[in-house]
């Protein structure tokens, strides 16, 4: 204790602005007299940071000294949305900053949306690893993030003549929450070739040579903890030449062109983040991403675990590591090439310390998401890790064939290498045989790929290997820093805000569902909400929409099985309708306020074509004076985490419409719903386990179950399909050029018409938008509505990110929480 009170532990509104001034004035080297909204975003940034990083320090420490275990999440994607808020939150002194800020002429709110989202994601995934970085460090694990440092998060949307364009989101420069560690670099192999050794004993071991070297270098990101002084580590790994690698040859030939362009070929690897959400596309570039943030982790990782002298055996004592998807899967691989060929282990002695240490999360069901890599790609590329693969896939068939000889054909259904042309590693087989531990999102999901996709294994390993945990989210970002007013709300009335730490704790709010005063100030919290959305989608599309009206979001990446194009068919069906009404009849219409956002894959034309319907059908439908305030229909551009901020709490109603047995779980679900926002959606993902929750009566379910999906498709295909009445009047209008060209819009149509309707749009219609009519019905009815809205926001408890990991902690790493001291 050489110090008792740094400076930069500000405790007061004054302690604070003076560390503000000095950050402006020093740090940045601003003057105060033109210190401008981002330059008071930035000195508060480092203000907070300061206290961050003091209680970092501590934690790495305790975790280092006590040496217990600790857990390693990787993730190609975390999608963090913005840290100031969530910094605030978890150090505290909000208060103190907005009063300080007041002093210099500002207004806090403004200050914090100065930041630049960091959008190291696609959606629902790296959404999730965020949110169990927040809940690992609030509830004292012991854990650090490993990921890619991307210098393009996601891309940038904007809608230009009613079409996505994509702009490059370059997020680096002056971003207060990283730590460059210059001084923490691993060497990356990539190509070359094997070499047999044999020494005198016989002995045979494997060299990996004369290949190219890409170096990592660690960059650091500080996770606070709420309530805790907990302050975890998320290390994102960022590529460059080696510096060992930079070629002095060329150089010293005069190439010095050639020399530079190899350096920026090895920066290429973290450049940019893949922009395909649930769509694989096998590059080469990508499997470069992989390996490099792969073997720089489980270099830094064992290279942490060697500083312990521990034996080998107590690794997976120490350490546990869980694979987000398939994406990290080659770290098993690395794993037992680093301890067969570096460290001298026997085979069975290293495979069973790496299947002791990892586990696997499974996310998707869907085919064309499941990850395989070309074999001729993986062995120019990975020559060693191939061999380990082929292995590893020897042995494990082996196993099979012995238990099970008279099955002729598990043994190619369960390969690794599948036979095709080329042949095919296929990531997810190597991700089961290679973890103790494989878990899906959902019951649901989790049952399907038990009796589906991975159902061999059930029957290889037994069913323990294989089990559910339902997916969460942190109450922190999504209920308190998304809706202030409304955790205000139930902290007056469960004294406190204890529920941010045990969501279950909502419950209690059950109790005023009668009380009129707690009623009406809900209500009101949601109008306001509805208001700030209106606001933001006034000056962004310059619509004006009545917050009165009903407000029917769906905000998610644009995907088939997602089914936006059937939201947008009952939009039109519902304008058709409108259209064809008396005034009289007008009058009884529930008047409605559609609300679209995400954005589609670059390469994906149909998720395209459904953004570019509509934005058509917007086009024209708001400027109809036959429908007025009736209806209108908003893309929001560009959504993201921070939008979603806005969003989330300004729903009346939410779509979560996915073919049912698509969608692992899904999670925007639970936010909407925990911001007092009903839904509509089917039985699939989380949506049942929100069911079982909230209770059916405050839901509104439509649509076909997922057991009866197979035999719909077959018969779309063999007996005759017929298009839903309604849906083909959609249609007609369409192609009657309603929305502008029928042409731009004939593949969609196409595919239900005639390329058999996959995710099952027109089996799906009619119940659809009957129960879109239900939905009217009881908006009509505010009093039953609010009801059903406090009743549901007062049993989500169970969709906590803290119960999520407590699972995790328990049943698949074997961790215990570290408190850190004083
Ligand atoms: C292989 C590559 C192209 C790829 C890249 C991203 C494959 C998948 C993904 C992303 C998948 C994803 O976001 N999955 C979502 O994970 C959420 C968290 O578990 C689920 O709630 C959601 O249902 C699922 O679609």
């Amino acid at each position: 204790a050489w110090r008792k009170h740094s400076a930069s532990e500000f405790t007061n509104k004054e302690e604070f602005e003076t560390e503000l001034v000095r950050h402006i004035e020093t740090t940045l080297a601003r003057s105060l007299y033109n210190c401008d909204e981002l330059a008071a975003y930035s000195g508060t940034a480092l203000a907070f940071r300061d206290r961050l990083i003091i209680e970092w320090n501590k934690t790495q420490q305790r975790q280092t000294f006590t040496d217990q275990k600790r857990v390693y999440y990787l993730s190609l994607e975390f999608l963090m949305g913005r840290a100031l808020d969530n910094a605030m939150l978890n150090v505290g002194m909000k208060e103190a900053a907005r009063e300080g800020l007041k002093d210099l002429g500002f207004r806090i709110e403004d200050v914090i949306n100065q930041e630049h989202d960091a959008a190291l994601g696609n959606g629902g995934l790296g959404r999730l690893a965020a949110c169990f970085l927040d809940s690992m460090a609030t509830l004292n694990y012991p854990a650090w993030g490993y990921g890619l440092r991307y210098r393009y998060g996601i891309f940038k949307q904007e809608i230009i003549n009613g079409y996505q364009v994509e702009i490059p989101d370059y997020w680096l420069d002056n971003n207060p929450w990283e730590f460059p560690r210059h001084e923490i670099t691993v060497d990356i192999q990539f190509y070359g070739n094997v070499k047999k050794i044999q020494d005198e004993n016989g002995k045979i071991t494997h060299s990996w040579e004369d290949g190219e070297v890409v170096q990592a270098t660690a960059y650091d990101v500080p996770i606070p903890g709420y309530g805790t002084k907990t302050t975890n580590n998320l290390r994102l790994w960022s590529s460059k030449a080696s510096s060992g690698e930079f070629d002095f040859q060329k150089f010293n030939a005069g190439d010095y062109e050639s020399a530079v362009a190899d350096q920026q070929n090895a920066e290429t690897i973290s450049a940019v983040l893949y922009p395909n959400d649930n769509l694989e596309r096998g590059k080469e570039l990508r499997l470069k991403q992989q390996y490099f943030w792969c073997a720089a982790s489980l270099f830094d990782i064992v290279r942490r675990f060697k500083k312990t002298k521990r034996a080998w055996s107590e690794f997976p004592e120490q350490i546990a590591i869980q694979l987000n998807d398939t994406h990290p899967t080659l770290a098993i691989v690395e794993l037992q090439r680093i301890l067969i060929d570096k460290e001298g282990l026997e085979w069975d002695e290293a495979w069973g310390i790496v299947t002791k240490t990892f586990s696997y999360t499974n996310h998707t069901v869907l085919p064309e998401a499941l990850e395989k890599w070309s074999v001729p790609l993986m062995q120019n590329l990975l020559p060693r890790h191939l061999q380990i693969i082929y292995e590893i896939n020897l042995f494990f068939l082996q196993s099979v064939e012995k238990r099970f000889p008279k099955d002729r054909d598990i043994l190619s259904r369960v390969s690794i290498i599948e036979e095709s042309h080329p042949k095919m590693v296929r990531m997810a087989y190597l991700a089961i045989i290679g973890s103790h531990k494989v878990n899906g999102v959902a019951e649901l999901h989790s049952d399907l790929l038990k009796t589906t996709l991975f159902k061999d294994f059930v029957e290889i390993y037994g069913p323990d290997r294989f089990m559910n945990v339902t997916n969460g989210i942190t109450p922190r970002r999504w209920l308190h820093q998304a809706n202030p007013r409304l955790s205000a709300l139930i902290a007056e009335k469960l004294g406190g805000y204890d529920f941010l730490k045990d969501l279950t704790l909502l419950d209690k709010i059950e109790a005023f569902v009668d009380d009129k005063a707690f009623r009406e100030e809900w209500s009101t919290i949601k109008r306001e909400n509805k208001l700030r959305l209106a606001k933001h989608i006034k000056s962004t599309t310059g619509f004006d929409v009545n917050p009165n009206a009903l407000f029917d979001v769906q905000v998610k990446r644009i995907h088939e099985y997602k089914r936006q194009q059937l939201n947008i068919f009952g939009v039109i069906h519902r304008y058709l309708s409108i259209k064809a009404m008396s005034a009289e009849e007008k009058k009884k219409v529930v008047p409605r306020v559609q609300i679209f956002g995400g954005k589609a894959a670059p390469g994906y034309w149909m998720a395209k074509t459904i953004i570019h319907l509509i934005n058509k059908v917007a086009e024209v439908v708001n400027k109809d004076p036959e429908v007025g305030d009736l209806l209108k229909v908003i893309f929001i551009e560009d959504y993201n985490v921070s939008k979603a901020e806005i969003i989330c709490p300004a729903s009346d109603i939410s779509e979560h419409i996915s073919t049912a047995g698509t969608e692992g779980s899904g999670t925007s679900n639970m936010k909407f719903v925990l911001n007092g926002g009903l839904i509509i959606g089917t039985c699939d993902g989380a949506n049942i386990e929100i069911t079982r929750e909230i209770g059916e009566q405050n839901i509104f379910l439509f649509g076909n179950l997922a057991e009866d999906v197979e035999d719909l498709r077959h018969r779309h295909f063999y007996g005759d399909f017929k298009i839903d009445p309604q849906l083909e009047r959609v249609f007609d209008a369409i192609k009657s050029n309603t929305f502008g060209d029928k042409g731009d819009f004939s593949a969609l149509t196409a595919s239900i018409e005639e390329h058999g309707d996959y995710y099952l749009v027109s089996d799906d219609f009619n119940s659809y938008i009957t129960t879109h009519d239900m939905v009217d019905e009881a908006f009509q009815n505010q009093e039953e509505w609010l009801a059903k809205s406090i009743t549901s926001v007062a049993r989500m408890g169970f969709f906590s990110m803290d119960r999520v990991t407590n699972e995790y902690a328990d049943s698949i790493w074997n961790v215990e929480p570290l408190p850190v001291r004083d």
